[in-house]
């Protein structure tokens, strides 16, 4: 997740160093304003009012609601960024999750199926109609995009892109009966011509 090989993937990963950050951040201040708190000697003629002004509405209030606003809009232009939006390159694929397989098919090639690796091509936006055949899976592969559940009955969307031709790990990440471990799969990024002799041919 934090090696990622996309553009999907990469501003997730930036969300998540922003996150870090900021939360470390934070943190550090709570940590240091506790300390000094515990330290210091309060004078002789303070009341316990003289620091309202500043601890509570400016530290208290303020100061939460401008970071959490900052980050609920931050959150959200970045979150525009992972939307299956029209392209004219865009490619189409299927997944559908069963107990303990993933079988994936293919807008560009009917009838072409393949099991636990899915194809596509790199440097081309994809679009995975996830779904499921019994219970509920999660379609996650951390280096190219976030994770979406596989619902039976139901089609989530999730964007994807390789940047590079390659091969990339998938999981079922979220827990759908004894066995959920082994439900990996791969993801395997063609150049163009390797690409277009895939859905000709099929694998290798
Ligand atoms: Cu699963």
């Amino acid at each position: 997740m934090l090696h990622p090989a996309g553009p999907a993937a990469a501003t997730i990963a930036e969300i998540w160093w922003v996150m870090l950050v900021g939360g470390t951040a934070i943190l550090a201040l709570v940590l240091a304003l506790l300390g000094y708190a515990m330290l210091r000697r309060p004078g002789p003629s303070e009341t316990p009012e003289g620091g309202t002004r500043l601890w509570l509405w400016t530290l208290g209030l303020g100061f939460p609601f401008v970071t959490l606003a900052a980050l609920t809009v931050y959150g959200l232009v970045l979150g525009e960024r992972l939307l299956p939006r029209p392209s004219p390159d865009l490619v189409t694929v299927e997944a559908e999750a069963r107990q303990w397989v993933w079988t994936f098919g293919y807008a560009d090639a009917p009838g072409l199926a393949t099991q636990d690796v899915l194809h596509i091509p790199a440097g081309r936006p994809v679009d995975v109609r996830i779904t499921s055949r019994d219970v509920v899976h999660s379609f996650w592969v951390p280096r190219l995009a976030g994770k979406l559940d596989a619902l039976p009955g139901h089609v989530n969307v999730l964007r994807l892109q390789a940047a590079a031709p390659g091969f990339y790990a998938g999981q079922s990440a979220e827990f759908s009966g004894a066995g959920y471990r082994e439900h990996v799969f791969t993801v395997q990024a063609h150049d163009a011509a390797s690409w277009t002799r895939f859905l000709q041919e099929g694998p290798p």
